[in-house]
């Protein structure tokens, strides 16, 4: 047969009406009841009640041994998430070699140089390389040798130790370690016991590098460095420079940021953090416990923001200048909004005739898997299906669910810090009758909506996928693009569907602000038309003793 004749491009079918009820029951019709059962609080079909309620979903649960999850480990949430992006931290990694390998930049963090002070140790590694001798008659003197030698090669002014799953499991005391390294060598030395197997995902590394964060480092330094309309920006990540292209925003806007957790972020800025006026939430999951004790403690109050999709962009910088409410501020954000629009725009108006209606789905982390689907919107793309690997109820269906979650022994295992407001610091930022009038408004001070309320009925969200429910999804729907990470990228490409990593985003970025939506649309655009997938020759293509077809077919 000749190229082009066997080649023939996707039929376009029509199958947004694929009923989501019996979707559903196929994805489960391959489990044992039990299984299946629990599945079934986790795959919810999407309805939005006119006050915004929507179905419950089970969530934060562990996950069935033997499915094929998407999930990391809490040490993956702790040391790779939330402090990793810091550069002048060293973080040591007290485990065995490939736990500090593998969580080394592959997020695609990126940061400033250094701080003027040449202290930049992002492009290290640190582990204290545990061997089975260590594993046998303990590991606490290889770490304090670990943590002096760090010490005598790069003077850093802070160290941190996180522990891995064997650290817990032979009783290491990281802590013991670190306070008694932390006298000898005279700078902040702390750890945090976020052994891999703690908690059911990432999630439970979150709150646990909050927590030590909150009680190392927050508040150390008192001096309120000078700058309008002082702000901290919680839980974004520089992924792919994301970080840059906000701040590059809020230079333009005169908005001074105090700290950033923990993208582009040094750990000074985390010690005067608590001398801002306003805490910003980005990924609600992974940081709500610094913005609620902050609040407590010291009187900063927050809102959630998105800085992911233009008009979302365009809102949260709205959301700032309601907050100060200061008419110069109201105009210069709205000057640049302004001056950035037309570009993005026209980059929108370019891609839309190719872009509209296309089907996206996706499956990431605790927050991406909301916030994107704000840009494909904007290009005229749906979204059939969505999830996260570990979210919470609350970033699925709304904080307002926060008092009806079930505490099980899971979470019970994480320790929640009892906060007090702090004597000589607590400066509540904003009067209960200005937070009342502004609230009236419509800006809503910590309260974050979730996903669900924001997806349309009939659409599929699904908690924790497997990677047979993924192959499930993609035979049954056909998307034109799936969102994913590393792990799914090359299961659903052999599907012949194309697959957007929205954790590392691949080569690319950033997508946040303005500058990142135009990247965005114009790499999306690129995927979901470009025919390279149907190009793909499969054995069974060959040799008709095999039969299989393509989802795109
Ligand atoms: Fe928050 Fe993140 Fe996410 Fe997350 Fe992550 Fe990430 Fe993510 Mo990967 S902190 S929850 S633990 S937005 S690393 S930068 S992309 S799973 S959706």
């Amino acid at each position: 047969m000749a190229m082009g004749a066997e080649n023939k491009p996707a039929k376009s079918v029509n199958l947004d009406r694929v009923d989501p009820e019996k979707a559903k029951a196929r994805l489960l019709a391959k489990y044992p009841p039990k299984v299946a059962r629990k599945r079934a609080k986790q795959i919810v079909i999407n309805e939005v009640a006119s006050d915004g309620e929507v179905p419950v979903i089970s969530s934060n649960v562990r996950t069935v041994p033997g499915l094929m999850g998407q999930r990391g480990c809490c040490y993956a949430g702790c040391k790779g998430v939330v402090l990793g992006p810091t550069r002048d931290i060293i973080n040591i990694t007290h485990g065995p070699i490939g736990c500090g390998y593998y969580s080394w930049l592959t997020r695609r963090n990126q940061t400033d140089a250094d701080s003027g002070d040449g202290q930049n140790f992002m492009p290290y590694c640190f582990s204290t390389d545990m061997q089975d001798e260590e594993i046998i008659f303990g590991g606490e003197k290889k770490l304090k040798q670990a943590i002096q030698e760090a010490y005598d090669n790069f003077k850093p002014k802070a160290i941190a130790v996180f522990s891995t799953c064997p650290v817990g499991l032979i009783g290491d005391d990281v802590h013991a370690v670190c306070r008694e390294m932390k006298a000898k060598l005279g700078i902040n030395v702390f750890g945090f016991s976020c052994e891999g197997y703690k908690g059911v995902s990432q999630s439970a590394g979150h709150h646990i590098a909050n927590n030590g964060i909150f009680k190392h480092v927050v508040g150390l330094d008192d001096t309120v460095k000078e700058g309008n309309y002082r702000i901290n920006l919680l839980g974004e990540y520089n992924i792919g420079g994301d970080a840059f292209e906000i701040e590059r925003l809020f230079e333009k806007c005169g908005i001074t940021l105090v700290a950033s957790y923990s993208g582009n972020s040094s750990i000074e800025q985390f010690a005067n953090s608590h001398t801002a006026d306003l805490n910003l939430i980005m990924c609600h999951r992974s940081i709500n416990y610094v913005a609620e004790m902050m609040e407590t403690k010291f009187g900063v109050p927050w809102i959630k923001v998105n800085f992911i999709g233009a008009a979302a962009t365009a809102k949260s910088l709205r959301k700032i200048a309601q907050y100060f409410d200061e008419q110069e501020l109201i105009e210069v954000v709205e000057r640049v909004i302004a001056e950035e629009m037309p570009a993005v725009e026209a980059a929108c108006a370019a891609v839309r005739p190719r872009t509209e209606g296309k089907r996206a789905m996706l499956f990431v982390g605790g927050s991406r898997a909301h916030h994107y689907q704000e840009l494909f919107g904007e290009m005229g793309m749906k979204t059939l299906s969505a999830g996260y690997e570990f979210g919470h109820r609350d970033d699925y269906e709304g904080r307002r669910v926060l008092p009806n979650i079930k505490v099980d022994a899971d979470s019970r295992n994480i320790e929640e810090l009892e906060i007090e407001p702090d004597p000589d610091r607590f400066n509540p930022r904003i009067s209960d009758e200005r937070k009342a009038v502004l609230e009236a408004k419509g800006l809503k001070f910590g309260e974050y909506e979730g996903m669900m309320p924001e997806m349309e009925d009939g659409t599929m969200v699904i908690d924790d996928p497997s990677q047979y429910e993924t192959d499930e999804l993609i035979k049954l729907f056909k998307p034109d693009i799936f969102c994913a990470g590393i792990k799914e990228k090359y299961t659903v490409q052999k599907h012949g569907i194309p697959l957007k990593q929205l954790h590392s985003y691949d080569y690319g970025g950033p997508y946040a602000g303005f500058k990142g939506a135009i990247n965005f649309y114009k790499e999306i655009d690129r995927m979901v038309n470009s025919r390279v997938w149907q190009y793909m020759r499969a054995p069974w293509q060959e040799h008709p003793e095999l039969s299989a077809t393509y989802a795109w077919e």
